[in-house]
C-alpha cells in the first residue's frame, strides 16, 4: 500500500482536485496523522497519485478521514459541489414530492432508466480500508435480509466467489455483472481481496439490484427499459426503506450518506437515462450546453470512463450533495426533457 513519506511532486502534472488542493503545507500537516482504522493521507491520496488523469483523486477510509483530513478534503468537497463547512444536507425520498412524467412516452429516445444510491454501513471502515473478515460478514448479512424480501423485490443473490458459470454469463449478458475496480479504484485500495466478499442481488423482474462490496458496501439500483423514471424511483424508494428499517447507514448532517468517494457524497445519487440522440451527437457543444444548464453528466453507455456509441449517450444528475434525492431526480428528468425537444427541433 502506499508509502508516501514526501511529498508527491508528480501530481504538479495532474489536473485533479487533489493536484490543486494538496498543498505543501497541508501535506506536511496531515502527512503523519492515522484515523481510529489505522487509514493514513497516504492512503487516501495514492489513487490520484498513481492516476494523474483523476479528476479528483482521492477516497476516504472511513467516515473520520472527512473530519481528519479535512484541510484537504473540505476544498475538495466545496469545488466539486459547491458544498461550504457550514452547509447542512437533508435528505427527500418521498416520490410523491418527485414530478417526472415520462419524457419519452413513444419510446424514441429513452433506451432505459437506472437510479442508484451507495450507502455504507454506520460504524464499519469503508472499502479502502475494510479487512477481508469485516466486508464477508457485510456480505453474509446483507445477502440474508436481500434474500428474505418478499412481493416485488423478491430475487437471488449470487456471490462473486462462488457462483456457477452459467450464473456468471447470464449476469454479464444482462450487463449486471461488475468486474474488479479499474485502476483508480485498485490504487484506492477497493480491490482488496478480490472477488472475497463481494457479490450481486437481483429480483425476479431484473428491476431491482444491490451490489455488495463493490466500490461502497451497497450499490442500490432500480433499473427498467423506457422512460417511466417515476416508476424507477418509486420502486427505489421502497428498497432503500426496506433496507433501512434493518440496517443502520452511515449518514452526517453535514456529508448526508458517506461515501468512499467524495464526489457520492450527500445523497450518493445517480439517476440516469441511456438516451439515443442521434442529432445531439453531431452537435456536441449544444448537447453539453444543455449539460451544463440542467448540472447534468455525460457518460458512455458501458459506464464511467466509458464512450457514447450509436449517438447513445449515460445521461444523469450531476449534483449529489446539498440537494435531495427529490430534486437529483428532477434534474435529470428536467435535462432529459430539455435534451429530447432540442433534439426533436434539429431533427426537423
Ligand atoms: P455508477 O452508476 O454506479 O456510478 P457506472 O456509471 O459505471 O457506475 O454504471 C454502472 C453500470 O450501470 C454500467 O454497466 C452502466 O452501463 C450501467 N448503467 C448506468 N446507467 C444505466 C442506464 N440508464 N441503463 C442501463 N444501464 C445503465
Ligand atoms: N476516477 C476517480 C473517480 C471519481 C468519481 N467516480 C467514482 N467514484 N466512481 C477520479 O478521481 O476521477
Amino acid at each position: 500500500m502506499a508509502k508516501t513519506q514526501e511529498y508527491p511532486m508528480s501530481i504538479e502534472d495532474s489536473s485533479s482536485l487533489l493536484a490543486k488542493h494538496l498543498t505543501k503545507e497541508i501535506f506536511e500537516k496531515l502527512r503523519d496523522k492515522r484515523t481510529v482504522n489505522d487509514y493514513t493521507l497516504a492512503q487516501a491520496i495514492n489513487s490520484g497519485v498513481q492516476n494523474p488523469d483523476s479528476g479528483t483523486g482521492v477516497y476516504a477510509g472511513d467516515e473520520q478521514s472527512y473530519e481528519m483530513f479535512a484541510p484537504l478534503f473540505d476544498p475538495i468537497i466545496y469545488e466539486y459541489h459547491g458544498h461550504s463547512k457550514e452547509d447542512k444536507h437533508q435528505s427527500d425520498l418521498n416520490p410523491a414530492n418527485l414530478k417526472a412524467p415520462n419524457p419519452d412516452k413513444e419510446g424514441k429516445y429513452i433506451l432505459s432508466t437506472r437510479i442508484r444510491v451507495a450507502r455504507n454501513i454506520q460504524g464499519l471502515p469503508l472499502g479502502p480500508a475494510i479487512d477481508k473478515a469485516k466486508r464477508e460478514n457485510i456480505e453474509q448479512d446483507i445477502s440474508n435480509i436481500l434474500c428474505r424480501s418478499r412481493g416485488e423485490l423478491a430475487g437471488t443473490y449470487y456471490s462473486l466467489s462462488n457462483m456457477s458459470e452459467a450464473d456468471r454469463l447470464s449476469l454479464i449478458t444482462d450487463h449486471f455483472l461488475f468486474k474488479a475496480g479499474d485502476r483508480f479504484l485498485q490504487a484506492a485500495g477497493l480491490n482488496q481481496d478480490w472477488p472475497s466478499g463481494r457479490g450481486i442481488f437481483h429480483n425476479t423482474d431484473k428491476t431491482f439490484l444491490v451490489w455488495i462490496n463493490e466500490e461502497d458496501q451497497l450499490r442500490i439500483i432500480s433499473m427498467q427499459n423506457g422512460g417511466d423514471i417515476q416508476e424507477v424511483f418509486t420502486r427505489l424508494a421502497s428498497a432503500i426503506d426496506m433496507l433501512s428499517s434493518q440496517v443502520k447507514f452511515a449518514y452526517s448532517d453535514h456529508l448526508g450518506y458517506i461515501t468512499s468517494c467524495p464526489t457520492n457524497l450527500g445523497t450518493a445519487m445517480r439517476a440516469s437515462v441511456h438516451i439515443r440522440l442521434p442529432n445531439l451527437s453531431d452537435n456536441t457543444q449544444e448537447l453539453e450546453a444543455i449539460a451544463k444548464i440542467y448540472h447534468l453528466q455525460i457518460r458512455g453507455i458501458h459506464g464511467e470512463h466509458s464512450s457514447s456509441e450509436d449517438g447513445v449517450y449515460d445521461i444523469s444528475n450531476k449534483r449529489r450533495l446539498g440537494i435531495t434525492e427529490v430534486q437529483c431526480v428532477q434534474d435529470m428528468h428536467d435535462g432529459v426533457v430539455a435534451l429530447i425537444k432540442r433534439e426533436q427541433e434539429l431533427a426537423r
